[in-house]
C-alpha cells in the first residue's frame, strides 16, 4: 500500500494536500512534511497546502491555498482524518483522484484509496514510513524542512514518547529524523511554550474540577469565562491535560461551551476505553483521547454518567475494587 500511493504522487502534476479541521501539530506535521518531501524530489510537480491557518501553530509554516481549477486532474492526499466530515476544503471533491492517509480508528472510507494503520503513532510516522518504503526506489531525499514537520507531529501525538501509542516503530521513525540535524531545541520551545492566557486560565480550571466517586474528573468553562481569558476553540485544547495525572482519576473531560449553544467535550483516559462512548455523543476518536459534541449543557450528565459506569467497570476489571 505504502508503495501504490507513492506510484500515485509520482503519477500526477498537481498534487494538494488537506487535513482535518481545526488542526493540531501532527494534522499540520504530516500535511507540511509530506508537501516538502514531494516538492524536495519532484521540483516539477505543483504541490499545494490548503486548509485554514490556526494562528497558535503558524510557527510551523503556513498553507499555500489552491484555485478550483488547480483540482482539474489532481491528485488529494487527505492526512490525519477519519471522517468527511472533518476535512478542511471540501474542494477535495474536485479531485480527479483521491487518497486517504490516517491512523485513528477508521470512521469513514471517503477516499477512492484509504490507507489507515492504527498502530501508528500519528500521520506523521506514517509519512515517515511512505518515505523509507519508497526511498531507494525513488531516490527519495528528506530535508531539514520536512523532518522538522514530522518530528513535531510525532512528538505531539505521542506525548513525548509517553502515550501508550509510541512503538519501536515510532522511535525508529524518529531515529531517521534525528539523523536530518533538525533543531530540537527550537522545536520544542515552540511546542512547550505556554501563554500567559492560557497558564491564567489553567489557575480558573485547578480551582473549579470537580471528581466523581468514579475516578472521573471534569469542569465546565461558559462561553464568558472562556473570552475573559480570551481563549479560543484553537487554544483551549491546551486545558485538557491540566486534570492529567491525579492520583485516582481514570477519565478526565473537558466540557466547553460553544458560540452556537453547543457543548464540545475534550476526553482523555488513563483507564477504559472512552470512544465508543465518544461516539454515542457525535464524536470519537482513539481509545484513551477522545471528542464528543453534546446539544446543551444539561446532556453533559448523561455523557459523565456513561463515562463513570465505564470507570467502575474498568476498577471491576482490572483492578478488583
Ligand atoms: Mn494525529
Amino acid at each position: 500500500m505504502l508503495k501504490e500511493i507513492w506510484s500515485h504522487i509520482v503519477a500526477f502534476d498537481k498534487i494538494i494536500i488537506h487535513r482535518h479541521i481545526s488542526p493540531d501539530p501532527d494534522a499540520l506535521g504530516s500535511q507540511l512534511g509530506l508537501a516538502a518531501l514531494i516538492r524536495h524530489t519532484y521540483k516539477d510537480k505543483m504541490v499545494k497546502t490548503v486548509g485554514f491557518n490556526e494562528p497558535s501553530l503558524s510557527w510551523m509554516g503556513e498553507m499555500d491555498g489552491a484555485l478550483d481549477e488547480d483540482y482539474e486532474g489532481a491528485l488529494v492526499l487527505i492526512m490525519d482524518t477519519a471522517n468527511s466530515a472533518r476535512i478542511d476544503d471540501s474542494r477535495y471533491k474536485l479531485a480527479a483522484k483521491s487518497i486517504k492517509i490516517d491512523h485513528h480508528p477508521v470512521v469513514e472510507e471517503y477516499a477512492d484509496i484509504n490507507y489507515t494503520n492504527t498502530s501508528a503513532s500519528s500521520t506523521s510516522e506514517i509519512v515517515v514510513n511512505l518515505y523509507e518504503f519508497n526511498k531507494e526506489a525513488y531516490q527519495l531525499q528528506l530535508s531539514e524542512e520536512a523532518a522538522t514537520c514530522l518530528y513535531t507531529g510525532i512528538i505531539a501525538d505521542s506525548g513525548r514518547f509517553l502515550y501508550d501509542n509510541t512503538t519501536i516503530d515510532t522511535l525508529k521513525a524518529t531515529q531517521l529524523l534525528y539523523a536530518c540535524e533538525i533543531d530540537r531545541n527550537k522545536i520544542h520551545e515552540c511546542l512547550y511554550r505556554r501563554s500567559l492566557n492560557i497558564v491564567q486560565a489553567q489557575g480558573y480550571v485547578l480551582s473549579q474540577f470537580e471528581v466523581s466517586e468514579a475516578g472521573v474528573a471534569y469542569f465546565k468553562m461558559p462561553l464568558d469565562v472562556q473570552k475573559s481569558y480570551q481563549l479560543t476553540t484553537g487554544t483551549r485544547s491546551a486545558l485538557v491535560n491540566t486534570l492529567a495525572n491525579i492520583e485516582g482519576v481514570l477519565v478526565w473531560v473537558c466540557l466547553f461551551e460553544n458560540e452556537d449553544g453547543r457543548i464540545r467535550a475534550n476526553i482523555r483516559s488513563n483507564g477504559p476505553a472512552i470512544h465508543e462512548i465518544a461516539a454515542k455523543f457525535d464524536g470519537g476518536g482513539h481509545p484513551k483521547a477522545s471528542g464528543a459534541m453534546l446539544s446543551k449543557w444539561e446532556k453533559s450528565q448523561e455523557l459523565l454518567d456513561e463515562l463513570n459506569e465505564a470507570c467502575q467497570m474498568y476498577r471491576r476489571e482490572t483492578m478488583n475494587v
